[in-house]
Protein backbone atom coordinates (compact mmCIF):
# COMPACT_ATOMS: atom_id res chain seq x y z
CA UNK A 1 0.00 0.00 0.00
CA UNK A 2 1.22 3.39 -0.32
CA UNK A 3 3.35 5.41 2.10
CA UNK A 4 1.36 6.10 5.34
CA UNK A 5 1.90 2.70 6.43
CA UNK A 6 4.82 2.83 8.18
CA UNK A 7 4.40 0.36 10.97
CA UNK A 8 6.10 1.29 13.99
CA UNK A 9 8.66 0.03 16.18
CA UNK A 10 6.28 -0.90 19.30
CA UNK A 11 4.00 -2.94 17.35
CA UNK A 12 5.96 -5.98 16.25
CA UNK A 13 3.12 -8.21 17.95
CA UNK A 14 0.64 -6.46 16.02
CA UNK A 15 2.40 -5.69 12.80
CA UNK A 16 2.79 -9.49 12.75
CA UNK A 17 -0.74 -10.36 13.18
CA UNK A 18 -1.08 -7.53 10.32
CA UNK A 19 0.59 -9.19 7.86
CA UNK A 20 -0.74 -12.86 8.86
CA UNK A 21 -4.19 -11.12 8.20
CA UNK A 22 -3.16 -9.98 4.54
CA UNK A 23 -1.71 -13.20 3.80
CA UNK A 24 -6.04 -14.13 4.20
CA UNK A 25 -7.01 -11.35 2.48
CA UNK A 26 -9.13 -9.91 5.54
CA UNK A 27 -10.00 -6.30 5.38
CA UNK A 28 -8.37 -4.52 8.76
CA UNK A 29 -10.56 -1.90 10.50
CA UNK A 30 -9.80 0.41 13.25
CA UNK A 31 -11.87 2.09 15.71
CA UNK A 32 -11.18 5.41 17.03
CA UNK A 33 -12.58 6.42 20.67
CA UNK A 34 -16.01 8.36 19.98
CA UNK A 35 -15.16 11.88 20.40
CA UNK A 36 -17.52 14.16 22.38
CA UNK A 37 -17.61 17.32 25.12
CA UNK A 38 -20.63 16.89 26.48
CA UNK A 39 -20.77 12.94 27.83
CA UNK A 40 -18.75 11.59 30.54
CA UNK A 41 -15.10 9.05 29.61
CA UNK A 42 -16.69 6.17 31.29
CA UNK A 43 -19.86 6.82 29.22
CA UNK A 44 -17.53 7.49 26.01
CA UNK A 45 -15.75 4.64 26.24
CA UNK A 46 -18.50 2.29 26.47
CA UNK A 47 -20.06 3.48 23.48
CA UNK A 48 -16.56 2.84 21.82
CA UNK A 49 -16.84 -0.70 22.74
CA UNK A 50 -20.57 -1.07 21.47
CA UNK A 51 -19.10 0.37 18.53
CA UNK A 52 -16.37 -2.05 17.79
CA UNK A 53 -18.72 -4.88 18.59
CA UNK A 54 -21.36 -3.66 16.04
CA UNK A 55 -18.69 -3.66 13.69
CA UNK A 56 -17.53 -7.19 14.03
CA UNK A 57 -21.15 -8.25 13.74
CA UNK A 58 -21.64 -6.17 10.71
CA UNK A 59 -18.29 -7.50 9.01
CA UNK A 60 -17.66 -10.51 10.18
CA UNK A 61 -14.95 -11.39 7.25
CA UNK A 62 -13.17 -8.00 8.35
CA UNK A 63 -11.03 -8.05 11.24
CA UNK A 64 -12.20 -5.26 13.48
CA UNK A 65 -9.42 -3.56 16.46
CA UNK A 66 -10.67 -2.28 18.91
CA UNK A 67 -9.99 1.47 20.62
CA UNK A 68 -8.40 -0.91 23.48
CA UNK A 69 -6.16 -2.67 20.74
CA UNK A 70 -5.58 0.60 18.61
CA UNK A 71 -4.19 2.43 22.13
CA UNK A 72 -1.87 -0.43 22.24
CA UNK A 73 -1.00 -0.51 19.15
CA UNK A 74 0.26 3.55 18.95
CA UNK A 75 2.98 5.34 20.67
CA UNK A 76 1.99 7.99 23.47
CA UNK A 77 2.62 11.00 20.86
CA UNK A 78 0.32 9.30 18.41
CA UNK A 79 -2.04 8.34 20.72
CA UNK A 80 -2.40 12.13 21.85
CA UNK A 81 -2.70 13.09 18.24
CA UNK A 82 -5.91 11.10 17.96
CA UNK A 83 -7.22 13.52 20.14
CA UNK A 84 -6.82 16.57 17.92
CA UNK A 85 -7.27 15.11 14.79
CA UNK A 86 -10.60 15.17 12.81
CA UNK A 87 -9.89 15.53 9.16
CA UNK A 88 -9.28 12.74 6.56
CA UNK A 89 -5.61 13.55 6.05
CA UNK A 90 -4.61 13.69 10.11
CA UNK A 91 -6.96 10.45 10.26
CA UNK A 92 -5.62 8.73 7.46
CA UNK A 93 -1.71 9.01 9.12
CA UNK A 94 -3.27 7.83 12.02
CA UNK A 95 -4.66 4.89 9.84
CA UNK A 96 -1.43 4.13 7.92
CA UNK A 97 0.65 3.99 11.42
CA UNK A 98 -1.71 1.31 12.13
CA UNK A 99 -1.77 -0.50 9.09
CA UNK A 100 -4.92 -0.91 8.31
CA UNK A 101 -7.54 -0.16 5.57
CA UNK A 102 -10.13 1.15 7.20
CA UNK A 103 -10.63 3.47 10.13
CA UNK A 104 -13.90 4.05 12.25
CA UNK A 105 -14.19 7.56 13.92
CA UNK A 106 -17.18 9.17 15.69
CA UNK A 107 -18.07 12.23 17.60
CA UNK A 108 -21.53 12.75 20.06
CA UNK A 109 -22.85 15.82 20.28
CA UNK A 110 -25.85 17.50 22.57
CA UNK A 111 -28.59 19.20 20.51
CA UNK A 112 -31.15 20.52 22.91
CA UNK A 113 -32.19 17.33 24.72
CA UNK A 114 -31.11 15.36 21.65
CA UNK A 115 -27.82 13.05 21.11
CA UNK A 116 -26.46 13.27 17.69
CA UNK A 117 -23.78 10.40 16.91
CA UNK A 118 -21.61 10.85 13.87
CA UNK A 119 -19.74 8.23 12.50
CA UNK A 120 -17.43 8.10 9.73
CA UNK A 121 -15.65 5.40 7.78
CA UNK A 122 -12.13 6.38 6.09
CA UNK A 123 -10.58 4.94 3.24
CA UNK A 124 -6.45 4.73 4.40
CA UNK A 125 -5.44 3.90 1.21
CA UNK A 126 -7.12 6.81 -0.14
CA UNK A 127 -6.70 9.21 2.79
CA UNK A 128 -10.58 9.91 2.18
CA UNK A 129 -14.23 9.96 3.96
CA UNK A 130 -15.95 7.28 1.82
CA UNK A 131 -18.93 6.81 4.35
CA UNK A 132 -20.51 9.00 6.94
CA UNK A 133 -23.78 8.33 9.03
CA UNK A 134 -25.81 10.28 11.45
CA UNK A 135 -28.71 9.46 14.08
CA UNK A 136 -30.19 11.72 16.48
CA UNK A 137 -32.09 10.52 19.01
CA UNK A 138 -33.56 11.48 22.60
CA UNK A 139 -33.37 10.15 25.91
CA UNK A 140 -30.25 8.25 27.57
CA UNK A 141 -27.19 6.40 25.75
CA UNK A 142 -29.28 2.90 26.24
CA UNK A 143 -30.76 4.38 22.99
CA UNK A 144 -27.82 5.42 21.10
CA UNK A 145 -26.32 2.28 21.54
CA UNK A 146 -29.46 0.29 20.34
CA UNK A 147 -29.17 2.22 17.47
CA UNK A 148 -25.40 1.70 16.77
CA UNK A 149 -25.71 -1.69 14.85
CA UNK A 150 -28.34 -0.38 12.01
CA UNK A 151 -25.80 2.94 11.83
CA UNK A 152 -22.90 0.45 10.99
CA UNK A 153 -24.36 -1.65 8.49
CA UNK A 154 -25.66 1.80 6.74
CA UNK A 155 -21.95 3.39 6.90
CA UNK A 156 -20.67 0.09 5.80
CA UNK A 157 -23.07 -0.79 3.52
CA UNK A 158 -22.66 -0.56 -0.49
CA UNK A 159 -25.35 1.94 -0.80
CA UNK A 160 -23.72 4.29 1.59
CA UNK A 161 -22.86 7.16 -0.07
CA UNK A 162 -22.61 5.40 -3.50
CA UNK A 163 -19.82 3.36 -1.97
CA UNK A 164 -19.32 -0.12 -1.31
CA UNK A 165 -17.77 -1.54 1.76
CA UNK A 166 -18.51 -5.12 2.34
CA UNK A 167 -19.44 -6.95 -1.10
CA UNK A 168 -17.70 -9.69 -1.63
CA UNK A 169 -14.72 -9.71 -3.90
CA UNK A 170 -14.65 -10.00 -7.52
CA UNK A 171 -14.58 -13.80 -8.12
CA UNK A 172 -11.04 -14.77 -8.88
CA UNK A 173 -9.69 -15.44 -12.54
CA UNK A 174 -6.27 -17.35 -12.90
CA UNK A 175 -3.64 -13.91 -12.78
CA UNK A 176 -1.92 -13.93 -15.64
CA UNK A 177 -3.55 -15.84 -18.07
CA UNK A 178 -6.13 -13.04 -18.53
CA UNK A 179 -10.31 -14.46 -19.31
CA UNK A 180 -9.98 -13.14 -23.20
CA UNK A 181 -7.69 -16.10 -23.80
CA UNK A 182 -10.38 -18.39 -23.18
CA UNK A 183 -12.78 -16.61 -24.24
CA UNK A 184 -14.39 -16.72 -28.16
CA UNK A 185 -12.51 -14.31 -29.65
CA UNK A 186 -14.38 -11.62 -32.33
CA UNK A 187 -13.77 -12.50 -35.45
CA UNK A 188 -11.96 -8.65 -36.47
CA UNK A 189 -10.57 -7.01 -33.32
CA UNK A 190 -10.64 -2.89 -34.32
CA UNK A 191 -6.76 -1.56 -33.40
CA UNK A 192 -8.49 1.82 -34.13
CA UNK A 193 -7.18 4.16 -31.64
CA UNK A 194 -5.29 1.75 -30.26
CA UNK A 195 -0.89 1.87 -29.59
CA UNK A 196 1.65 -0.82 -30.66
CA UNK A 197 4.00 -0.87 -27.60
CA UNK A 198 6.57 -2.81 -29.15
CA UNK A 199 8.39 -5.79 -26.76
CA UNK A 200 11.31 -5.29 -24.28
CA UNK A 201 12.40 -5.42 -21.06
CA UNK A 202 12.10 -3.15 -18.13
CA UNK A 203 12.67 -2.90 -14.63
CA UNK A 204 9.40 -2.74 -12.81
CA UNK A 205 8.89 -0.68 -9.59
CA UNK A 206 10.88 1.33 -7.54
CA UNK A 207 14.66 1.67 -6.43
CA UNK A 208 15.47 1.23 -2.97
CA UNK A 209 15.54 4.76 -1.51
CA UNK A 210 12.21 5.79 -3.41
CA UNK A 211 8.57 4.67 -3.22
CA UNK A 212 6.27 2.29 -1.43
CA UNK A 213 6.89 -0.63 0.47
CA UNK A 214 4.94 -2.70 -2.18
CA UNK A 215 6.95 -0.88 -5.22
CA UNK A 216 10.08 -3.38 -4.04
CA UNK A 217 12.17 -4.98 -5.01
CA UNK A 218 12.23 -3.52 -8.45
CA UNK A 219 12.69 -6.58 -10.64
CA UNK A 220 13.26 -7.22 -14.29
CA UNK A 221 10.06 -8.24 -16.20
CA UNK A 222 9.52 -9.08 -20.14
CA UNK A 223 6.53 -8.08 -22.03
CA UNK A 224 5.50 -8.96 -25.23
CA UNK A 225 4.23 -6.92 -27.73
CA UNK A 226 0.55 -5.68 -27.42
CA UNK A 227 -2.03 -2.74 -28.55
CA UNK A 228 -3.32 -0.53 -25.70
CA UNK A 229 -6.13 2.34 -25.93
CA UNK A 230 -4.57 5.69 -26.81
CA UNK A 231 -7.30 7.27 -24.41
CA UNK A 232 -9.14 6.06 -21.60
CA UNK A 233 -12.26 4.30 -22.21
CA UNK A 234 -14.48 7.11 -22.96
CA UNK A 235 -18.22 6.91 -21.60
CA UNK A 236 -19.27 7.48 -26.09
CA UNK A 237 -17.44 4.47 -26.22
CA UNK A 238 -18.94 2.65 -23.34
CA UNK A 239 -22.25 3.44 -23.69
CA UNK A 240 -22.44 3.08 -27.37
CA UNK A 241 -21.63 -0.71 -26.40
CA UNK A 242 -23.51 -1.13 -23.26
CA UNK A 243 -26.18 1.16 -23.47
CA UNK A 244 -25.39 2.52 -19.93
CA UNK A 245 -23.51 5.18 -18.62
CA UNK A 246 -22.63 4.39 -14.72
CA UNK A 247 -20.55 7.74 -14.71
CA UNK A 248 -20.73 10.39 -12.15
CA UNK A 249 -19.60 13.05 -14.25
CA UNK A 250 -21.45 12.62 -17.75
CA UNK A 251 -19.56 13.48 -21.32
CA UNK A 252 -19.01 11.91 -24.12
CA UNK A 253 -15.39 12.80 -24.12
CA UNK A 254 -14.83 12.11 -20.43
CA UNK A 255 -13.61 8.80 -19.28
CA UNK A 256 -16.19 6.33 -18.28
CA UNK A 257 -16.05 6.03 -14.41
CA UNK A 258 -17.50 4.03 -11.82
CA UNK A 259 -17.04 0.86 -13.55
CA UNK A 260 -17.03 -2.10 -11.30
CA UNK A 261 -13.43 -4.48 -12.22
CA UNK A 262 -16.06 -7.08 -14.08
CA UNK A 263 -17.76 -4.21 -15.94
CA UNK A 264 -14.36 -3.28 -17.61
CA UNK A 265 -13.55 -6.73 -17.80
CA UNK A 266 -16.82 -7.89 -19.83
CA UNK A 267 -16.18 -4.42 -22.64
CA UNK A 268 -12.65 -5.47 -23.17
CA UNK A 269 -13.68 -8.89 -23.89
CA UNK A 270 -17.03 -7.90 -25.68
CA UNK A 271 -14.09 -6.32 -28.55
CA UNK A 272 -11.76 -9.38 -27.99
CA UNK A 273 -9.47 -7.60 -25.98
CA UNK A 274 -8.75 -7.60 -22.32
CA UNK A 275 -7.90 -5.49 -18.95
CA UNK A 276 -4.30 -4.90 -19.43
CA UNK A 277 -1.73 -6.58 -16.34
CA UNK A 278 0.14 -4.45 -14.00
CA UNK A 279 3.36 -5.13 -15.32
CA UNK A 280 1.85 -4.10 -19.02
CA UNK A 281 0.02 -1.05 -17.47
CA UNK A 282 3.88 0.01 -15.90
CA UNK A 283 5.77 -0.79 -19.13
CA UNK A 284 3.45 0.91 -21.32
CA UNK A 285 2.88 3.87 -18.67
CA UNK A 286 6.93 4.27 -18.51
CA UNK A 287 6.94 4.53 -22.09
CA UNK A 288 10.72 3.55 -22.01
CA UNK A 289 11.64 5.57 -18.95
CA UNK A 290 13.16 4.72 -15.97
CA UNK A 291 12.75 7.81 -14.08
CA UNK A 292 9.88 8.87 -11.39
CA UNK A 293 7.29 9.73 -13.56
CA UNK A 294 6.97 9.13 -17.71
CA UNK A 295 7.87 12.51 -18.47
CA UNK A 296 11.01 12.51 -15.76
CA UNK A 297 11.92 13.53 -12.29
CA UNK A 298 10.40 16.22 -11.87
CA UNK A 299 6.75 15.90 -10.33
CA UNK A 300 6.09 19.57 -11.46
CA UNK A 301 5.98 18.08 -15.05
CA UNK A 302 2.60 16.84 -13.91
CA UNK A 303 0.69 19.56 -15.20
CA UNK A 304 1.82 19.22 -19.06
CA UNK A 305 0.82 15.36 -18.65
CA UNK A 306 -2.00 14.52 -15.69
CA UNK A 307 -5.25 15.71 -14.70
CA UNK A 308 -4.23 15.27 -10.52
CA UNK A 309 -5.34 17.71 -8.04
CA UNK A 310 -3.06 20.13 -8.22
CA UNK A 311 -4.98 21.01 -11.73
CA UNK A 312 -8.01 19.15 -12.14
CA UNK A 313 -10.67 21.33 -10.25
CA UNK A 314 -11.87 18.09 -7.69
CA UNK A 315 -13.40 15.82 -11.32
CA UNK A 316 -12.46 14.26 -14.80
CA UNK A 317 -11.62 15.77 -17.97
CA UNK A 318 -11.88 14.78 -21.37
CA UNK A 319 -9.10 11.98 -22.66
CA UNK A 320 -6.19 13.30 -24.27
CA UNK A 321 -6.25 16.92 -23.48
CA UNK A 322 -2.81 16.55 -21.85
CA UNK A 323 0.60 15.33 -23.72
CA UNK A 324 0.84 12.02 -24.82
CA UNK A 325 3.99 9.87 -23.14
CA UNK A 326 6.42 8.14 -25.59
CA UNK A 327 4.59 5.54 -27.07
CA UNK A 328 1.93 8.33 -27.89
CA UNK A 329 -1.02 7.34 -25.01
CA UNK A 330 -2.74 9.54 -22.93
CA UNK A 331 -3.83 9.92 -19.25
CA UNK A 332 -1.85 7.12 -18.39
CA UNK A 333 -1.36 9.10 -14.96
CA UNK A 334 -4.35 10.75 -13.34
CA UNK A 335 -7.46 11.73 -14.76
CA UNK A 336 -9.12 8.10 -13.69
CA UNK A 337 -7.50 5.60 -12.53
CA UNK A 338 -7.15 2.38 -14.30
CA UNK A 339 -8.42 -1.64 -13.91
CA UNK A 340 -5.98 -3.63 -14.28
CA UNK A 341 -6.13 -7.87 -14.53
CA UNK A 342 -4.16 -8.74 -11.33
CA UNK A 343 -5.05 -9.44 -7.86
CA UNK A 344 -3.60 -6.71 -5.60
CA UNK A 345 -0.32 -8.30 -3.05
CA UNK A 346 1.46 -6.14 -0.58
CA UNK A 347 4.72 -8.15 -0.95
CA UNK A 348 4.06 -9.95 -4.91
CA UNK A 349 6.83 -8.43 -6.09
CA UNK A 350 9.65 -10.57 -4.19
CA UNK A 351 7.93 -13.78 -5.59
CA UNK A 352 7.25 -12.15 -9.21
CA UNK A 353 8.45 -14.12 -11.96
CA UNK A 354 10.02 -12.10 -14.34
CA UNK A 355 9.16 -14.07 -17.67
CA UNK A 356 5.41 -14.09 -16.61
CA UNK A 357 4.24 -11.45 -15.71
CA UNK A 358 0.65 -11.37 -13.58
CA UNK A 359 -0.48 -11.13 -9.96
CA UNK A 360 -0.57 -13.45 -7.78
CA UNK A 361 -4.29 -16.08 -7.69
CA UNK A 362 -5.42 -14.06 -4.41
CA UNK A 363 -4.96 -10.85 -3.46
CA UNK A 364 -7.05 -8.29 -1.48
CA UNK A 365 -8.45 -6.86 -4.52
CA UNK A 366 -7.75 -5.79 -8.20
CA UNK A 367 -4.97 -3.53 -9.03
CA UNK A 368 -5.75 -0.13 -10.55
CA UNK A 369 -2.75 1.99 -11.41
CA UNK A 370 -1.83 5.85 -12.47
CA UNK A 371 -3.39 7.65 -9.91
CA UNK A 372 -6.63 9.90 -10.81
CA UNK A 373 -8.04 13.58 -10.91
CA UNK A 374 -7.98 13.54 -6.71
CA UNK A 375 -4.21 12.23 -6.62
CA UNK A 376 -1.32 14.63 -5.33
CA UNK A 377 1.66 14.48 -7.15
CA UNK A 378 3.50 11.71 -5.47
CA UNK A 379 0.66 9.70 -6.26
CA UNK A 380 1.63 10.09 -9.85
CA UNK A 381 5.13 8.48 -9.97
CA UNK A 382 5.00 5.32 -12.51
CA UNK A 383 5.57 2.74 -10.10
CA UNK A 384 3.22 3.23 -7.46
CA UNK A 385 0.65 0.50 -7.00
CA UNK A 386 -2.89 0.70 -5.90
CA UNK A 387 -6.20 -1.59 -5.16
CA UNK A 388 -9.95 -1.77 -5.49
CA UNK A 389 -11.91 -4.35 -4.47
CA UNK A 390 -13.71 -5.38 -7.73
CA UNK A 391 -17.69 -4.53 -7.04
CA UNK A 392 -16.62 -1.04 -6.48
CA UNK A 393 -17.70 1.69 -8.22
CA UNK A 394 -15.59 5.17 -7.60
CA UNK A 395 -15.79 7.82 -9.39
CA UNK A 396 -12.01 8.37 -9.58
CA UNK A 397 -11.71 4.77 -11.18
CA UNK A 398 -12.14 3.82 -15.22
CA UNK A 399 -10.00 1.77 -17.73
CA UNK A 400 -8.69 0.92 -20.81
CA UNK A 401 -8.23 -2.44 -22.43
CA UNK A 402 -5.33 -4.06 -24.46
CA UNK A 403 -5.03 -6.72 -27.07
CA UNK A 404 -2.70 -9.27 -27.38
CA UNK A 405 -0.20 -7.89 -30.79
CA UNK A 406 1.10 -11.60 -31.97
CA UNK A 407 -2.79 -12.68 -32.18
CA UNK A 408 -3.64 -10.14 -34.71
CA UNK A 409 -1.20 -11.44 -36.65
CA UNK A 410 0.05 -7.98 -37.19
CA UNK A 411 1.87 -7.02 -34.31
CA UNK A 412 4.52 -4.69 -36.51
CA UNK A 413 8.00 -6.70 -36.33
CA1 LIG B 1 -5.50 7.44 -16.13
Amino acid sequence: MRGLIRILSTMTIVAASVAAMDAAGATTYAVLNIKSEVVGAGDLAGLTDYLATALSEALPQGHIYSWNDVEKMLENQAKQQTLGCDDEKCLSAIGGKLGVDYLVSGSLAKIGDRSLLNLQLIDIQKARICSRVSQSTTGDMGLLVEQLPDMVKKLTSPQSQGDTIILPRAKNHPVGSPTSQTAPRKVAVSHENMALIPAGTFLMGSPKDEGDPDEHPRHKVTIKSFWIDKTEMTQAAFTAQTKSNPSHWKGNNLPVENVTWQEAESFCESQGKRLPTEAEWEYAARGGSAAKFPWGDVAGRSWEYAWSSVNSGGRTHPVAAKKPNTFGIYDMIGNVSEWCSDEYQKTWYSQADSKKPGGPDKGWGRVCRGGDWSSDRTHLRSAIRDFGIGDYRRDFRGFRCVDDADSSGNDGH
